[in-house]
């Protein structure tokens, strides 16, 4: 139940809020609580929910995927819809990415570009760019040198628990840092 919650919040706060009625705040992307509660109850298999269950999800999401502050609900990262404004800041000079071989000679010939998302997704741990690269196939990571990728003229916005996003990152400053087998768990409450 909380995963299928999880991914229908994700959905609705990342991707398509106009599905359901609701429109989320352009600067930061957040809704009231009560405006999500509501657009979930709404759906038939969902008209029992609470605001605890949502609450739940909150705590528990292994990614911290969203946040709630003064009564308003946003997703911290992820959205594909209007882009969420988040201020400049000045990154680690490394950090992570996660991909898989199929997408290398591309990323190596293009970079890396934000694809469906309004951002590129980087982390300061491997731990997250693990999971993100694990779903889709023979995991890579790869080690983004961020000061050169800013000097270059990427910018680069945190978006809190260790994920940092960026609108590119040129290929120079991707390389492969681990490139494994199969055999890696999914990773699946987001989208
Ligand atoms: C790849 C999930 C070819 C990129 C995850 C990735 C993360 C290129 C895919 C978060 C490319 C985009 C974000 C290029 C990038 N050529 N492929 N030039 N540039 N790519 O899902 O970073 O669980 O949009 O390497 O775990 O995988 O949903 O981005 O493989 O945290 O909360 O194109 O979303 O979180 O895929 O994932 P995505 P992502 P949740």
């Amino acid at each position: 139940m909380e995963t299928s919650l999880s991914k229908m919040m994700t959905k609705l706060l990342r991707h398509a809020p106009e599905e359901f009625g609701v429109v989320l705040d352009p600067e930061d992307g957040s809704c009231p609580l009560t405006t999500l509660l509501d657009a979930i109850q709404a759906q038939p298999k969902w008209a029992g929910i609470q605001q605890e269950d949502i609450e739940q999800v909150v705590r528990n999401s292994d990614k911290q995927r969203f946040e709630i502050e003064d009564g308003r609900i946003k997703a911290r990262y992820g959205h594909s819809h209007d882009k969420v404004r988040y201020t400049p800041g000045e990154p680690p000079a490394i950090l992570y990415h996660g991909t898989n071989k199929k997408a290398l000679p591309s990323i190596r010939r293009e970079g890396l570009s934000p694809m469906s998302r309004q951002y590129v997704h980087l982390s300061e741990g491997t731990h997250f760019a693990t999971l993100a690269g694990s779903r889709r196939g023979e995991l890579v990571i790869l080690q983004v040198d961020a000061f050169r990728a800013k000097q270059a003229g990427a910018t680069f916005y945190y978006a809190g628990n260790e994920v940092w996003l960026a609108d590119q990152v040129p290929p120079e400053c991707c390389l492969v840092w681990k490139s494994q087998e199969q055999g890696h768990s999914k990773d699946g409450q987001g989208n």
